[in-house]
């Protein structure tokens, strides 16, 4: 008996300390919502949470780039340029499905039909064309200074606003300041509630995709220049090796700040009784597609291409779908994602390191079928008639706005501008789901980790000829050896 739990906690002790962590978590914000900490509380209280999330943050950029320049560059091109393009093919192909879903399930269930919800339009028309919501997101793909832009990409403090006319605004919804340009106070900035240590840009990850591509370019000359590339592959694969290293050791304390992270979150949420039934029809419409297209589409396309069991991949996930609940940002994910890639789900090395920093960047099916849902509710709420044109519109602009939005908490709230505007819809009408956007975020986040991650394990079965010594499926030599 001692052997055999011995063993289970070898194996699932983390994800068993995870799993409590989270429902303690969560029984210790419900337990002090009615007890009013002072703020000093508050922030002593949310310390051990935001120690978590600098930790995971800490290892994004490195991690990002040392994984794809040490896995692209042991590549030879011609492998390289099919795994390319079999990916991004693969994530745009379930991005688009994901959208698919999240419309029909809107339009079927009808959330914002006939809603009693007063929609708090704060504005007249929409501050953002959807032509200059477009630019902006390629814009964004061309960073003025790619050294700067490669540092700026995983970083979460990055200015947030959207500027728009404002008459009346609920003040516990968002945060508004004046904008002193305007004197006679008719313009302010609306700052959305996310953490006060993440804030965003409307399409903020853009820049982040320009640079990802130019790290695998780069990565894979490297692995064509044969010798001269040498030095600098080696250093990238030590320092790859270094990171998940650091990942092994900080992963034994994120079962402590996962329970302060989830009650400092529960502590702060609005009375959920004061959503409103047609908001909580909303949350519903997102969590069954989110269900739909995460366990059973996805699965569905992992089984038909490799013929395998997706419920025997999905379970050596399940740690990184944890952390995903609770930090809700898949870039801080990552490291973990990758550990159980490697570790649980034995992914060939090279192809996680490639096809995770690229999914883990521009692919966000939770994202885009949320945008989705999210614009055709507004939609409803207005009782604002979308004709198809418009529902095309919003796939493909719920498709890009995904791309762009970055791997940090409630970034797809705010790249919603685009979908929004695309079809005429008021941007700051975003206000009318903000109250549970923070429930949503993880649970989108979770299928976003999901879906980089299945695409991994789909690809490296595809890809297996490229890597003969995984041919005869023996497990991947883990990190470190
Ligand atoms: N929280 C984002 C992520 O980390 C998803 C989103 O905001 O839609 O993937």
């Amino acid at each position: 008996l001692r052997s055999n739990v011995r063993g289970y906690l070898k194996r699932n002790g983390l994800l068993t300390l995870s799993i409590i962590a989270v429902i303690t978590g969560c029984l210790l914000g419900f337990m002090l919502r009615g007890t009013h900490l002072s703020t000093q509380a508050k922030i002593y209280f949310s310390f051990p949470g935001e120690l978590l999330m600098r930790m995971l943050k800490m290892l994004i950029l490195p991690l990002i780039t040392s994984s794809l320049m040490s896995g692209l560059s042991s590549m030879e091109s011609k492998a390289c340029c099919r795994i390319g393009v079999l990916t991004v093919t693969y994530y745009l192909w379930t991005t688009f499905i994901a959208v698919v879903v999240g419309i029909l399930l809107v339009i079927i269930i009808k959330p914002g039909v006939g809603t009693e919800m007063e929609s708090h339009r704060l504005g007249g028309g929409p501050v953002m064309t959807s032509a200059d919501a477009l630019l902006d997101l390629i814009r964004n793909m061309v960073p003025s200074n790619l050294i700067e832009a490669t540092f700026q990409q995983y970083r979460t403090d990055l200015v947030p606003i959207l500027k728009v006319q404002a008459r009346t605004v609920r003040p516990n919804f968002v945060y508004v300041f004046p904008d002193e340009n305007d004197p006679k106070g008719r313009t302010v900035y609306l700052e959305l509630t996310p953490p006060p240590d993440i804030t965003y840009k409307t399409s903020p990850g853009s820049s982040q995709q320009m640079n990802v591509l130019g790290i695998v370019i780069f990565s894979a000359t490297m692995g064509r220049m044969g010798e001269r590339g040498a030095p600098l592959i080696s250093v990238c694969q030590c320092i790859n090796e270094c990171v998940m290293k650091i990942i092994n050791a900080a992963v034994w304390y994120f079962p402590f700040g996962i329970i302060f992270l989830v009650a400092g979150k529960i502590l702060d949420m609005q009375d959920p009784s004061t959503l409103g039934k047609k908001l909580g029809w909303y949350g519903i419409t997102v969590l069954a597609g989110l269900f739909v297209h995460g366990l059973i589409l996805l699965p569905f396309f992992y089984f038909v291409l490799t013929k395998k069991n997706p419920f025997t991949f999905i379970r050596g996930l399940l740690q990184a779908m944890v952390i995903a609940l609770a930090t809700s940002s898949s870039s801080a994910t990552l490291p973990i994602t990758m550990k159980c890639l490697l570790e649980n789900c034995n992914v060939d090395r090279q192809i996680a390191r490639f096809v995770l920093p690229v999914g883990a960047t521009i692919n966000m099916d939770g994202t885009a079928l949320y945008e989705a849902v999210a614009a055709i509710f507004i939609a409803q709420v207005n009782d604002y008639e979308l004709d198809f044109g418009q529902l095309v519109t919003i796939s493909i602009t719920a498709t890009a706005a995904s791309i762009g939005a970055a791997g940090i908490p409630q970034a797809g709230l705010v790249t919603m501008v685009i979908v929004l505007t695309s079809v005429g819809l008021p941007p700051d009408d975003i206000t009318l789901i903000v109250a549970i956007d923070w429930i949503l975020d993880r649970f989108r986040t979770m299928i976003n980790v999901l879906g980089d991650a299945l695409a991994a394990g789909i690809i490296a079965h595809l890809c297996q000829k490229d890597f003969p010594h995984n041919a005869t499926g023996k497990p991947v030599p883990s990190y470190g050896t």
